[in-house]
């Protein structure tokens, strides 16, 4: 499959450019309105953007065609709505076409609620929820294969067919509802298309997709505490996004999980509450804490915690704007000295904006490289930005945060959970 944006004055403008490259066999994905901006937009009007993709490899019956027409009418597909989904005819002709694709969609909407009604359940049980995708399938395909005439077969080759674009469609969306950037989406479609999903079941794409997005993920680890004594952790990142709430949550977990000894620094010093707050943790979690002013004092207040086996360091938070805070919290995190096993965290909330976490991404890189830690998870119902920023930064997500409570909302990344999540489960 190739996937190519047209723009047009009109919608219509912009299909019409994908067909003239396309062909007839071209199937929108999307088509999204781009309102003019700057000073002068009151006279301007808005542009079309079409993401279209045509299959590279010619078939005998044009099985785009009613997968359009829906297209049409459905600008997207409601997975979730309970009454079934009219499919306009356009001809005749098309008919055998468009009740297999009736019959498509009802199943992707089956599968999409199965996917829906699962709790966030453990790593076994989403792949046992795949394999029970696949049975469904199968038995639903072999029923169909048994009522079929010799003269339907050419038709119900493309029924297959029908439904894995659609389905392919479905994840396009779902992705993109999700807030996974048009480019990464587009990265997953072009991966599928060198797997050969032409016909293939719905189930295999899935678990292709599924399994290609786990990849991206890659492997996630909490801090290890295996090497010279004491590691020493950094914490660095906007304000307010829960730097010292996640050092609480986290020192507590490798306290009590691992029976760690754990010590507080904090260069914290420019919000008065800053360091109190951490106080209050240090109390409740009976460790050490000390305040330093100046990167200067970093080695020294270090070397005085030599039999802890780490040393979490909470910094001040700083708008990615501001760069002389940036200079600041450099000098702290690369004063440390080298003899020490340093680990750097950058701690984003999901809720913020993808085009300010890049640039935060990009200020922060300046400071050192880091590792990934995102909170309020519980504050937004994409989680499309933590596989964007992954992507973008190469850097591994360590953590997620999904509420106020310490120690309980804090997991080591699972990227099983999050995949399944970005593919339309809860
Ligand atoms: N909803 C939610 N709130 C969080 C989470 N993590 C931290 N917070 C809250 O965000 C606010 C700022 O946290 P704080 O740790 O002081 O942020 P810092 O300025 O980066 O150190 C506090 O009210 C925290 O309770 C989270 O995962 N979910
Ligand atoms: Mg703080």
């Amino acid at each position: 499959m190739t996937i190519k944006k047209f723009q047009g004055k009109t919608q219509e403008e912009a299909i019409d450019k994908a067909k003239a490259e396309f062909g007839e066999q071209t199937v929108i994905m999307s088509i999204k309105e781009i309102k003019p901006r700057g000073l002068f937009q009151i006279f301007k009007k808005s542009t079309f953007e079409v993401t279209a993709a045509v299959e590279e490899k010619e078939s005998a019956v044009d099985s785009t065609v009613a997968l359009k027409n829906m297209q049409k009418s459905h600008e997207t597909i409601n997975v979730t709505a309970d009454e079934p989904i009219q499919i306009p005819l356009a001809s005749k002709k098309d008919i055998a076409q468009v009740e297999a694709e009736q019959s498509a969609i009802e199943f992707i909407r089956k599968n999409a609620s199965l996917l829906k009604n699962e709790d966030m359940g453990n790593a076994e049980r989403i792949e046992e929820k795949l394999e029970n995708l696949q049975s469904i399938l199968e038995k639903q395909l072999s029923a169909e294969k048994k009522e079929t005439a010799k003269e339907h077969e050419i038709v119900k080759t493309d029924t297959k067919k029908n439904e894995s674009l659609a389905f392919i469609k479905v994840l396009y969306e779902t992705l993109i509802d999700n807030e996974v950037n048009e480019k990464y989406v587009n990265q997953i479609m072009d991966e599928l298309e060198k797997v050969n999903w032409n016909g293939s079941s719905v189930d295999y794409i899935l678990s292709n997709v599924y399994q290609k997005m786990i990849l991206k993920f890659g492997e996630s680890h909490g801090i290890e505490v295996n090497g010279k004594k004491p590691k020493v952790v950094f914490f660095i990142g906007p304000t307010g996004v829960g730097k010292t709430t996640t050092i609480a949550k986290i020192a507590s977990k490798l306290k009590v999980e691992q029976e760690k000894k754990v010590a507080f620094l904090t260069a914290d010093t420019y919000r008065i509450a800053a360091a109190e707050q951490l106080r209050t943790y240090a109390n409740i979690l009976d460790t050490s804490l000390n305040v330093i002013y100046s990167a200067e004092e970093l080695n020294s207040a270090i070397e005085k915690l030599q039999n802890y086996d780490v040393v979490m360091v909470d910094t001040t938070g700083f708008s990615h704007k501001s760069t002389n805070q940036k200079d600041e919290t450099k000098n702290l995190v690369q004063s440390v000295d080298e003899q020490y096993d340093t680990d750097v965290y950058l701690v984003l909330s999901a809720t913020t904006k993808y085009k300010d976490l890049i640039e935060i991404c990009d200020v922060y890189k300046e400071i050192s490289d880091y590792k990934l830690i995102f909170t309020k998870l519980d504050e937004t119902t994409t989680y499309g930005n933590i596989l964007n920023i992954k992507l973008y930064s190469g850097a591994e997500v360590a953590y997620i945060a999904s509420g106020q409570s310490v120690p309980d909302d804090i997991e080591v990344l699972n990227s099983q959970k999050i995949v399944k999540r970005l593919l339309g489960g809860q």
